[in-house]
């Protein structure tokens, strides 16, 4: 995603909200939707413009007349004046205050209208004098909520989700594989351990004139602020706000830097243990015995003087990898689950339940990827919001899968769309549809979108309540949390892990890059009690199928072997889960 792109985006979702505020009908909705369109295309919007004028704007899905004249006065202007005027009339941080959980536009609105809050600053300050809790429509509850959103955002404060690092970071590093004067590069850091939030992205480079790679480093146009530059070292703040550090090394020592600066510091500390209980000195220099380098042009052959096979940098944190690796017990550390080992997608929403694509668009997409299948699982009836679908709706939906799925058979593709939903589990564990119409599935996922403030023991018994009902396949974003927003809820996750086993229900792991839910630590434990998982990408627009990435790297780093995931399987195998 461009920075114009996502700059445009966020003044639509602002947009949104401000109209929200006043009980506009329909416009909000349009408004969020053209953001998500724009969030979500691959390629610059302004470029769009210059090729194709309003027109190409209008062209685009999701995006009328009046949404296309904005995005043209921002383009041609740098701002939007009727944004401008609902700042004015609106003068809070809706944006700031909307990202704390459980504050929604309204309740912004509110607090403003009723004790002047502008910010989060304000909102903490009111909160902790008990300001809030004496509102109408508030109460104590709500107030130790805000406290505790308050706290969330704090902590996460200062660090990136990897997809909004990622796109800018393989930029860079493809840019600099492109300079003559380089030789090799990789990405390096916790970007290249995938992990789910990113510090900074860090990157090495391999040349024998490092001045060259610097000047040109620090001085591409996406450059905010040089933190720092010098020989074979610098740092630079980019336009979307977060670091990239560069080094230049030698070849030889290509290996053993990259071992160093890919981390994790946990990791390094265990590794270089066991080099001095060989009697070696490893560096980011290269694996030395005295003054002789033993090791240091690639990473396996560091590992490899070191009695270990090469480990997977995703694995990379000190959570027994090490001991794992070690070649005198040679386990099966090579058959993580792959970055090619999916073979389909079943979180999938399409535009019967508000997404923004068509069925066979999904279709066209998955199948665009390598996929032999997809399978759609729009929202049911609970979820009002997102236009969930009951049972009739449901049924037309299933007779237009069918049909797509008898035209393809006319060709020579084997690729199947599947007939799946994503349910509501309800308070008392029960599915928001009749299991009549659940049956009539290819599979179905459950999962909790609703009330989930309730204490460990109800959630785990909602939970496995779900799991119990003979339709119920899948089980979606098992703990809630919502990445830099939310916490997980409190589960009792061995119960779980046991009534998935009793019930055969499959866990999913979560690929959307806020969910990336169930978490690396999860993973491992259903993996240990060998519960089968998904990796699906709970898509809303074809782009976002992309996604599946981030939940590979999840897997990886969860350990996740290709038979513990069941959509690395054909589809014969597949539907014997369900
Ligand atoms: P981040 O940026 O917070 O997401 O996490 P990292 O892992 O990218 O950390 P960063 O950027 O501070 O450093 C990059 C790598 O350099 C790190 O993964 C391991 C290595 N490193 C940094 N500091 C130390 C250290 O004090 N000791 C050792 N052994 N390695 C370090
Ligand atoms: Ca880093
Ligand atoms: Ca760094």
């Amino acid at each position: 995603m461009t920075l114009t792109n996502k700059e445009i985006a966020r003044i639509l979702y602002e947009i949104a909200d401000l109209l929200a505020i006043q009980e506009v009908e329909f416009k909000p909705q349009a408004y969020q939707k053209a953001a998500v369109i724009l969030e979500s295309l691959e390629k610059d919007i302004a470029k769009i413009y210059q090729e194709g004028g309003r027109k190409a704007l209008v062209d685009l899905p999701g995006i009328g007349e009046s949404i296309a004249e904005k995005i043209e006065e921002y383009l041609k202007t740098g701002k939007i004046k009727y944004y401008g005027q609902l700042k004015k009339r609106f003068p809070f941080d809706i944006e700031e205050l909307v990202k704390i959980e459980g504050m929604g536009p309204q309740k912004a609105k509110a607090l403003w209208q009723e004790l002047g809050i502008k910010n989060v600053k304000d909102l903490e300050k009111a909160a902790k004098a008990h300001k809030i809790a004496k509102l109408e429509g508030f109460g104590e509850k709500t107030e130790k909520n805000i406290l505790e959103g308050i706290a969330f955002l704090k902590r996460s404060k200062g660090r990136f989700l990897l997809h909004e690092i990622i796109p800018r970071v393989r930029e860079v590093e493809e840019k600099l594989r492109a300079l003559k004067e380089v030789q090799m590069v990789s990405v390096a850091g916790s970007v290249r351990r995938m992990k789910e939030t990113i510090g900074d992205a860090d990157l090495l480079v391999v040349s024998q004139n490092p001045k060259k790679v610097m000047d040109f480093f620090t001085s591409q146009p996406e450059v905010a602020k040089i933190w720092g530059k010098g020989v074979t070292k610098a740092s630079v703040r980019v336009k979307e706000g977060f670091d990239i550090d560069l080094r230049v090394v030698r070849k030889e020592q290509y290996g053993s830097a990259l071992q160093y600066f890919t981390g994790s510091k946990e990791h390094n500390i265990a590794v270089r243990r066991i080099a001095i209980s060989k009697g070696l000195k490893l560096s980011e220099y290269g694996l030395f015995r005295g003054k002789k380098q033993i090791a240091g042009k690639t990473e396996e052959e560091i590992y490899k003087a070191l009695g270990l096979a090469w480990i997977p940098p995703e694995m990379r944190e000190n959570h027994g990898e090490i001991e794992l690796a070690d070649a005198r017990r040679p386990q099966k550390l090579s058959d993580i689950i792959d970055y090619g080992d999916i073979r389909g997608d079943l979180h999938v929403h399409s535009d019967w339940d508000g997404g923004a694509d068509a069925i066979k668009a999904l279709a066209d997409a998955a199948r665009v990827m390598g996929y032999e299948y997809i399978g759609i699982s729009d929202h049911t009836k609970f979820l009002k919001i997102e236009r969930g679908l009951d049972e009739k709706q449901l049924e037309r939906r299933n007779k237009a899968i069918d049909a797509l799925n008898s035209k393809s058979q006319n060709t020579t593709s084997k690729f199947r769309i599947l007939k799946g939903c994503e349910a509501n589990i309800m308070n008392d564990g029960s599915i928001d549809l009749k299991n009549e119409a659940l049956s009539k599935l290819d599979y179905v996922i459950a999962g909790v979108h609703s009330n989930m403030k309730i204490n460990k023991d109800e959630m785990t018994a909602r939970i496995i309540a779900a799991m119990k009902n003979p339709n119920v396949d899948i089980i979606s974003h098992l703990t809630g949390r919502i990445l830099k927003k939310r916490g997980e809820y409190e589960i009792d996750f061995d119960k779980i892990l046991r009534a998935a086993k009793q019930f055969n229900a499959i866990l999913e792991i979560n690929a959307s890059p806020e969910r990336l839910d169930l978490n690396d630590e999860n993973i491992r434990r259903a993996k240990e009690a060998g519960v089968k998982m998904i990796i699906n990408t709970d898509t809303h627009h074809k782009n976002q199928l992309r996604f599946m990435e981030f939940g590979i790297a999840q897997a990886r780093r969860g350990w996740a072997e290709k038979e513990d995931i069941i959509n690395t399987q054909p589809i014969e195998k597949l539907l014997q889960y369900f």
